[in-house]
């Protein structure tokens, strides 16, 4: 999880969005507005010109490069954060990238089969969400076994697809598409299920701002009154680990995030190791809310001499992680804890070793992008037969 929550500032150059269409399809407007969400804190803007609103009709690649080159090229040189292009058509990706744009933000998971091409040979950033069905269908009757898992298969599938056409693993986004072809209760539960999104092992975004399941629960407000219910989403996605948010109001979501990420993400740091003799008991995190597995048996090359690291030993690992307070009894709300001990034994078998504190540290490093808060990992090992006995342990804490 990254030190901050990004936030995305839509800018839609559209004349029938569902939430502010018709407000930007004029460049100068949409440049005006584009700047404003700059001068708010946007760290990134998605530029889009084709609405995918439930019910929407396709909008041909010469209009909707109509509508956004003109805004790109404008943007280009007036602002230095990165413009994503909104787009289900590699055609216009292409355009846009060429004109300046950073991100292709793919609302249709990459149906267009020259799409991951486009991205990779530009070397560009790329969002995939999961859409079911088109806009024209997608809200009839969305059914799914179970929503998290689904779409989380499709989205980890798409990415690999992106991968093996070149695209670079740290470029790719995963979006679960709130709103596209879900009920109200499938948006709540893929807000719920971020962690275990995040846990596929990419950066996740979210788009929940002024969506319609936010109008449902709040009485069914209309999109320009879900203010506070957009709020409440952008808080909890970045209390689950959402490294992006996409908004409509940057400034309040800057002045939210700001607070919430004080609240429940831990400042970036080195890992810090200490060395000493086992203790038996536990460390000095000072949380309640914390998970622990002890004892885990990991079978490593370890030591200084050739002759410890010829045979694999049992050692044994401790991983501890600061978990969120979490408002419900949901099991996606907070860490996978067996995803992430399984993280850490795999670093710790993946080579030999020298040092202990290195494997820990990778074992740490390993875990962190899988949990929400803190790590420590502890890795005790005993000398090998024939050598003075002795136990060491050593502890690695990642904030
Ligand atoms: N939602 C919309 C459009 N693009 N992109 C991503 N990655 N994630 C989203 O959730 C998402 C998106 C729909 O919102 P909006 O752009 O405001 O409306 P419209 O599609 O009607 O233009």
């Amino acid at each position: 999880m990254g030190p901050r929550t990004l936030v995305m500032g839509i800018v839609n150059v559209t004349p029938d969005s569902f939430s502010d269409g018709g407000k930007f399809l004029e460049k100068d407007r949409a440049v005006r507005h584009a700047a404003t969400l700059v001068s708010e804190g946007a760290d990134i803007l998605d530029i889009g010109g084709e609405s995918t609103r439930p019910g929407a009709p396709d909008v041909g690649a010469e209009e909707e490069l109509a509508r956004v080159l003109p805004v790109i090229r404008a943007l280009r040189t007036e602002i230095s954060i990165p413009l994503s292009i909104d787009t289900r058509k590699s055609e216009v990706a292409a355009a846009c990238l060429d004109a300046g744009a950073a991100i292709v933000n793919d609302v249709s998971g990459l149906r267009d089969p020259a799409m991951v091409d486009v991205v990779a040979s530009r070397g560009a950033g790329l969002v995939i969400m999961h859409m079911r069905g088109d806009p024209q269908t997608m809200q009839q009757a969305p059914t799914y076994r179970d929503v998290v898992t689904e779409v989380g298969d499709f989205l980890a599938g798409q990415a690999r697809a992106a991968m093996s056409g070149g695209v670079a693993r740290e470029a790719i986004v995963l979006d679960p598409g709130i709103g596209f072809g879900k009920t109200v209760e499938h948006n709540l539960e893929l807000l719920r299920g971020i962690p275990r999104l995040r846990a596929r092992g990419f950066p996740v975004l979210m788009g929940h701002s002024r969506k319609s399941f936010i109008g449902k629960l709040t009485g069914d407000r209309p999109a320009e009154d879900r203010l506070e219910g957009s709020l409440a989403a952008a808080t909890l996605s970045a209390a689950w680990g959402a490294d992006i948010v996409r908004v409509h109001d940057v400034r309040e979501t800057v002045r939210v995030l700001k607070v919430a990420d004080a609240l429940c993400r831990p400042a970036a740091g080195e890992p810090s190791t200490s060395r000493s003799r086992p203790t038996g008991e536990g460390s000095d995190l000072g949380t309640s809310s914390r998970i622990r597995v002890s004892g885990i048996p990991v079978r490593a090359r370890i030591g200084v001499t050739e002759r410890e690291r010829a045979v694999p030993r049992t050692l044994l690992m401790d991983c501890e992680f600061d978990v969120p307070w979490v408002a419900t009894d949901a099991l996606h709300a907070t860490t996978d804890y067996a995803a992430a001990s399984h993280a850490a034994v795999r670093a710790v078998q993946a080579r030999e070793w020298l040092l202990l504190e290195s494997a820990a540290q990778a074992a740490a490093l390993a875990v962190r992008p899988l949990t929400h808060g803190a790590v420590v990992i502890r890795i005790r090992k005993r000398s090998p037969p024939g050598l003075p006995a002795e136990a060491s342990e050593v502890e690695v804490r990642l904030r």
